[in-house]
């Protein structure tokens, strides 16, 4: 039964249960696999029996870290484009897919148990036996950076994988030196994990000497990629597929070692083997987010001016550094590392360290919204310090309408447009700051703490990889194709790259159908749907495709109607000789020029990579109950920038959904480890406060749109402004309902019991 659905053309598929996700793909003859997981955050294995594991029923085969070390999947994967201090190349040491003679963080895969059923495999899988000699563990970055710290990597001496700095310490140090106030901050981002709806997942199938690999994927480019550099296969030796893949938010970018080892156990049984994690896995291996150690400090003038500002980080990366992410601690930081503000003078210095604990990698905003937590949640401090208000603080200090292209101090980042007075007073009167004293007097009245918190912030968008390329196939059938390796997890690229193409082409958008991951389709290269990039990198490269079309169609317009090529006029979908009615459509044309090969109105259009910087102003206002340490957001505001909407219905739900993510993060999530044993306190959902619908009462969203000048959509990004906005807008609410009652000071998560604590322990100055 058809159910007919006006909103996204995807939602048909997902709402009826039609959807394809990893675990969905069956193919004949598959084996069912299930990995065996350290369970020490750091250990030498001494030996492994896994002869009982092999007699078990239904086993196949058992692969070890010396099966995996002898097909040489121990290999380097992150790498990065430029060098830290002292010139300094990121020291990173060998990803084993699985951990051969040590591992270095509960959850490490040590083998793959391959059987004719899932549940044989898991069975025999604690049927092996290890012998472990567990070593001392270092689960935080200053235990992992404190001298006498155990080594974790040969090639990490010291356990500092990266130092990296940005802008002029000497400059900064004379700003601090002649400043009238100083403000300072040492904040904590803590650890997260994506928990997307799918679980990791994966089906690995030879096909002569080319691996098949279904998988959840941001981009099927970048994950061949990233796993060839893992395993050493040649990256046209891997096909990467998906259809409906079930959340990305970062973590389903880069390649896993899981990935690696399901490679190898296919090719070795000539069979299919496909493994499905539980969520108790999932949290276990799949990559985390955030892990960070932020402080900041502001220099002010006496007039409330900012003169400097300076950051020191430390990064938690993880056991292992992952492709992406080092790139998120250094790069998208030193991007963003002024906020909205003109402030003349920065300098920056993040450390990268290796703990015994999950890598850790990109996370919706993948540093963006850690920085503008700490930029805003400084502002806010310095506001209060020198007693200002602080909209008129911001006000001061923003970098005005006419200052773009604006250069960022750190020489990261030129800011393409924005207009950022507007967004804040939008935000102001959509909140009804102006009102709050009165609505805070009358929660006093009840009992109750109320605060009122704003964040302005500005981030960039796209870039990444070198180029996006898209094709356009022309169907015998009278349709357009779009062939993409855009990577959706439900953005609803389906709905939105048809209607870019369809607009262009002046047809029906339901002429036109994106197929990406089509390993049927045109070799094509491009990244993934990650650093908001999608719109602008292959939205864009569907415009230009398809105006590349119309190009083509010309000549052959001119010769359907007898007439020179110069005559021709298209508008509307139609070539006319101008002046005339003498017309064709463009889907006749090609439906004329159909046949066995391809259509000569196909095209392929590559878009070399830019950039742009979304930017927004947002505003919480919550609710304390000083008995509980319960906070209800009552209302959020978020005005957007967000460049030319094209799909007013799928930005709200990117504003929304980073929200509510970023959300998560201020108010319940948190990734918690043992600092002594290294153990994952925090691995199921009833230790992992994921938010709830009830979260959300009052949400206002607005635009204001600033075309980016950069891309020919004129469109900057969503995927992550609602997570950036998100940190620092409800931190600032809840400090600001708190600051009354004495708390100067709290991290996220703004949890009930944190809040309680920190009304009981509340530091007068
Ligand atoms: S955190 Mo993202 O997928 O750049």
């Amino acid at each position: 039964m058809t159910v007919p659905f006006a909103g996204r053309r995807e939602d048909q598929r997902l709402l009826t249960g039609t959807g394809r996700f990893t675990a969905d793909w069956t193919l004949p003859g598959q084996l069912h696999a299930a990995f065996l997981r350290s369970e020490h955050a750091h250990a030498e294995i001494l030996g492994l029996d896994a002869s009982a594991a092999l007699a078990a029923p239904g086993v196949v085969a058992v692969l070890t870290g010396a099966d995996t070390l002898a097909a040489g999947f121990h290999r380097t994967q992150a790498l990065l484009p430029y060098t830290g201090r002292g010139g300094e190349a990121l020291k990173a040491p060998p990803r084993p897919a699985l951990a051969a003679g040590r591992v270095r963080y509960v959850g490490e895969p040590v083998a793959l148990v391959v059987a004719e059923t899932a549940a044989q495999a898991r069975d025999a899988a604690e049927r092996i036996a290890v012998d472990y000699r567990p070593l001392p563990a270092a689960a935080t970055p200053e235990a992992a950076l404190a001298p006498g710290a155990p080594q974790i990597h040969a090639e990490v001496p010291g356990n500092l994988c990266f130092d990296y700095e940005y802008g002029d310490a000497a400059a900064a140090d004379a700003a601090f030196a002649r400043a009238a106030h100083v403000v300072r901050l040492e904040l904590e981002s803590a650890r997260v994990v994506g928990n997307p709806m799918e679980p990791k997942a994966a089906l690995a199938a030879w096909d002569g000497e080319t691996l098949d690999l279904w998988t959840g994927t941001q981009g099927m480019v970048a994950l061949r990629d990233s796993l060839a550099s893992l395993t050493g296969l040649p990256p046209e030796r891997i096909r990467v597929r998906a259809q409906d893949v079930g959340g990305g938010f970062g973590i389903r970018g880069p390649a896993y070692p899981e990935h690696a080892a399901l490679a190898l156990a296919a090719k070795r049984l000539g069979r299919p083997v496909k493994w499905v994690a539980s969520r108790s896995e999932t949290f276990l291996s799949d990559y985390h987010g955030r892990a960070l150690r932020m402080t900041a400090e502001l220099a002010l003038d006496a007039e409330g001016r900012f003169l400097a500002i300076r950051h020191a980080w430390l990064c938690d990366q993880g056991a292992y550094p992952v492709a992406t992410g080092p790139l998120i601690n250094t790069l998208n930081p030193a991007m963003m590392c002024t906020g909205c503000y003109r402030i003349p003078v920065v300098y920056g210095r993040h450390r990268l360290a290796v703990t015994n604990t999950v890598p850790v990698t990109a996370y919706r905003g993948a540093g963006r919204p850690d920085m503008a937590y700490v930029i805003e949640r400084l502002v806010d401090e310095a506001a209060r310090q020198t007693g200002r208000d602080r909209l008129a603080l911001r006000r001061l200090n923003l970098i005005p309408r006419d200052a773009f292209p604006y250069r960022v101090p750190s020489g990261a980042a030129e800011y393409d447009s924005g207009d950022y007075a507007a967004l804040l007073d939008a935000a102001a009167e959509a909140a009804d700051w102006a009102g709050f004293e009165a609505r805070r007097a009358e929660a006093a009245a009840r009992g109750r703490l109320r605060g009122i918190g704003c964040a302005l912030f500005v981030e960039p968008s796209g870039g990444v990889v070198p180029r996006d390329e898209i094709a356009l196939a022309f169907t015998p059938e009278g349709g357009i194709v779009i062939h993409s390796v855009i990577g959706p997890s439900g953005q609803g690229h389906e709905t939105v790259m048809p209607e870019i193409v369809a607009r262009a082409l002046g047809v029906p958008p339901e002429s036109v159908t994106l197929r990406t991951g089509d390993p049927e389709g045109p070799p094509l290269f491009g990244g993934g749907a990650f650093a908001s990039r999608s719109m602008l990198s292959h939205g864009a490269a569907g415009l230009v495709a398809a105006r590349e079309a119309v190009r083509k169609g010309r000549a052959l317009a001119a010769e359907a109607l007898e007439t020179a090529e110069a005559d021709i006029e298209f508008a509307a979908g139609e070539y006319r000789i101008a002046g005339t009615d003498r017309r064709i459509g463009l889907l006749e044309l090609a439906r004329r020029h159909a046949g066995p090969g391809p259509n000569p109105l196909d095209t392929t259009a590559a878009l070399p990579a830019t950039r742009a910087f979304p930017s927004g102003a947002h505003v919480a206002e919550v609710e304390v109950d000083p008995d509980t340490g319960e906070v209800a957001l009552l209302r959020y505001v978020a005005v957007d920038d967000c460049g030319v909407v094209l799909n007013p219905t799928l930005l709200a739900g990117q504003i929304l959904g980073g929200m509510v993510q970023g959300l998560g993060q201020a108010f319940g999530e948190l990734c918690a480890y043992d600092p002594e044993s290294g153990q994952l306190l925090t691995g199921s959902f009833l230790d992992y406060a994921m938010p709830r619908a009830d979260l959300l009462r009052e949400v206002v969203l607005r635009e204001r749109c600033v075309p980016s000048p950069n891309n020919p959509l004129g469109v900057k990004g969503a995927g992550e402004a609602g997570t950036t906005g998100a940190l620092p807008a409800a931190m600032n609410a809840v400090l600001d309902a708190l600051r009354p009652a004495g708390v100067r000071h709290l991290d996220m998560p703004a949890s009930p019991a944190r809040v309680w604590a920190a009304l009981r322990e509340r530091v007068a100055d």
